[in-house]
C-alpha cells in the first residue's frame, strides 16, 4: 500500500530530473532571499546558475547548526513573515533554541510526508493513531498530528506522559498505531504488564518510533512486548521534523521521500562525499521547502545510503538505522564509543532489562566509563554468584567488541529514570 504511488515509485532517471528542477528553484530562492546564504555562495564564487547538474550540488558550502544559531531566530527564512503560518524550536543543549518557521505550503508538505510514513506501518482511513509524541515546540507531535489527519484516520493528541492514562485510552479507544520515542514505547509495554492488562484488549498492531536511536535488538524486544511490527521513523526539526524517512513494511533501511530532500554521506572529518553503501555523515539538501529551506545541512547523524531496490516497490533510497550522532560519540581514552555500540552489547548478552545508562567521568587525567543497567526483580534477589557472572559477561564482551575496559553495575528494576521523550543515556560528568 502506497501513500502517493506516482512520486514513492518515481523511476530514477524521472525522480533526477524533477529533483534538478526544484533544487534549481531553491537555489534560486536562497540565493535571491537569504542573506546568508548569498554571501556564502558570493565567497565560494558561485552564482544559481552554476547549478546544471545534481553533482553540482557539491560546490555549495554546507550549512550547520551553528548557521541557523548565528541567525537566531528567523535570519535564514527565505520568505516573508506574514507567510510564515507556525514555528517550532529544537531545545540546544547550549543557550538558546533553534527555531524553525514554516509556511501553509510547508505544513501541508510535511503532512504529505507524514501520511506516507503512516501508510508504510500499516496505516489507513479506519486507523487510530495515539501520538504521544510531546505536542509543543517539539515537532513531534504536531507533526504527527496533521499527518494523522491528512491520512483520514482518527488522531488521539495525548502528547507524552501520563502512562496510566495513555492506556487506558489505547485500550478504550481501540488506538491501532501508537507513535513516540522508542524508549516510551517501552516504557508503555512495561507499565501494560504491570497493570496486568491482558493483552487482548490492546488492538495496536503497529508502532511508528522514531527522535532517538533504536537498536534491532530493542526494536525485537518493543514488538514481542506489545504484539506489534515497530517501524522506524527519521527526522529532524531543521529538515522538517519526523517524516523525512521511515521504514516499510520490509523494515530494512528507511525509505527517504527524494522528491522532498537530496541526502549525501559525507565524511564528517574531511566533507568528501561518500559512495552508497558507506557509512559517514547524513547531509540534507530540502528542495520543496519555502520557509525554511537548507542547502546542504550537516545532521551530524551517521548512517549510510542504499540504493538497492527495494521488495516493498518504492523507489526512494533507504538509510540504514541512524548509529548515533557524531556529537553522541564518547571518546573513551581515545576509542570512538557510540551508545548504540554498548546497547548491542547488552541486548547481545539478554540477561539485563533493556535500561541502561552510561557514566562518563575522568579521574587522574583517565577516561573511566561505568555502565549501570537493570536486571529483572528475580534476578537481584538470586545468588550474588549468578550477578558477578554476569556482570563480568557484559564487561567481557565490551571488551572484545570495542577495546576498552568499563565497570558494570547491575542496579535494581526501576532505579534508573524513564523517559517520556528522548531518553538521555549519557550522563558525562567530565562535561558537568
Ligand atoms: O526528533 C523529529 C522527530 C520526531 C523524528 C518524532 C522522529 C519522530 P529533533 O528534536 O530536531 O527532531 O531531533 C533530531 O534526533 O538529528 C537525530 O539525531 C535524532 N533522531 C531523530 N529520529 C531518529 C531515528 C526530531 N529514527 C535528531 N533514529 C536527529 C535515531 C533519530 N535518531
Amino acid at each position: 500500500m502506497y501513500w502517493n504511488k506516482t512520486r514513492e515509485c518515481m523511476q530514477r532517471e524521472q525522480l533526477k530530473a524533477y529533483q534538478l528542477q526544484k533544487l534549481k528553484e531553491t537555489i534560486d530562492l536562497v540565493y535571491h532571499n537569504v542573506e546568508s546564504y548569498r554571501h556564502k555562495m558570493q565567497q565560494a564564487g558561485i552564482i544559481p546558475e552554476d547549478i546544471k547538474t545534481l553533482d553540482d550540488l557539491k560546490k555549495l558550502p554546507f550549512t550547520t547548526k551553528q548557521d541557523l544559531r548565528d541567525n537566531y531566530p528567523n535570519g535564514l527564512f527565505a520568505t516573508p513573515e506574514s507567510e510564515i503560518i507556525r514555528i517550532h524550536a529544537s531545545s540546544g543543549t547550549t543557550g538558546k533554541p533553534t527555531v524553525v518557521g514554516y509556511t501553509r505550503r510547508d505544513i501541508a508538505n510535511w503532512a504529505e510526508l507524514i501520511a506516507r510514513c503512516l501508510t508504510m506501518a500499516g496505516g489507513k482511513k479506519n486507523s487510530v493513531v495515539q501520538v504521544a509524541y510531546g505536542y509543543g515546540l517539539f515537532t513531534g507531535g504536531l507533526g504527527f498530528h496533521y499527518g494523522t489527519e491528512k491520512l483520514g484516520a482518527m488522531v488521539i493528541p495525548v502528547s507524552g506522559g501520563n502512562t496510566k492514562r495513555q492506556i487506558m485510552l489505547m485500550k478504550d479507544l481501540k488506538t491501532t498505531i501508537l507513535a513516540c520515542t522508542p524508549s516510551y514505547a517501552l516504557h508503555i509495554a512495561e507499565t501494560i504488564e504491570e497493570m496486568g492488562l491482558d493483552r487482548n484488549e490492546i488492538k495496536l498492531k503497529a508502532g511508528i518510533f522514531g527522535a532517538e536511536p533504536c537498536t534491532e535488538n530493542m526494536r525485537k524486544e518493543i514488538e514481542q512486548k506489545l504484539g506489534i511490527k515497530a517501524h522506524d521513523i527519521y527526522g529532524l526539526s531543521e529538515v522538517i521534523g519526523p517524516g523525512v524517512a521511515c521504514e516499510c513494511s520490509y523494515q530494512n533501511g528507511l525509505h527517504i521521500s527524494e522528491d522532498f530532500f537530496i541526502p549525501e554521506i559525507i565524511d564528517p572529518v574531511t566533507g568528501e562525499t561518500l559512495p552508497p553503501g558507506q557509512k559517514g555523515e547524513l547531509v540534507i539538501t530540502t528542495i520543496d521547502k519555502e520557509a525554511l529551506p537548507v542547502i546542504r545541512y550537516r545532521t551530524r547523524d551517521i548512517t549510510s545510503l542504499n540504493y538497492e531496490p527495494c521488495p516493498c516497490g518504492r523507489t526512494f533510497a533507504r538509510l540504514g538505522k541512524i548509529m548515533g550522532r557524531t556529537d553522541d560519540m564518547l571518546i573513551i581514552r581515545g576509542v570512538n564509543v557510540f551508545p548504540s555500540q554498548i546497547e548491542s552489547v547488552l541486548m547481545a548478552v539478554g540477561e539485563t532489562e533493556p535500561h541502561y545508562q552510561l557514566i562518563v567521568d575522568r579521574t587522574d587525567n583517565l577516561d573511566s566509563l561505568e555502565i549501570r543497567v537493570e536486571v529483572s526483580e528475580k534476578l537481584f534477589a538470586d545468588e550474588v554468584r549468578k550477578l558477578e557472572d554476569i556482570r563480568k559477561k557484559i564487561a567481557s564482551n565490551i571488551y572484545t567488541t570495542l577495546g576498552i575496559n568499563v565497570n558494570v553495575r547491575l542496579v535494581e528494576p526501576h532505579t534508573i529514570e524513564r523517559s517520556e521523550g528522548k531518553a538521555k543515556r549519557v550522563i558525562d560528568k567530565r562535561k558537568l
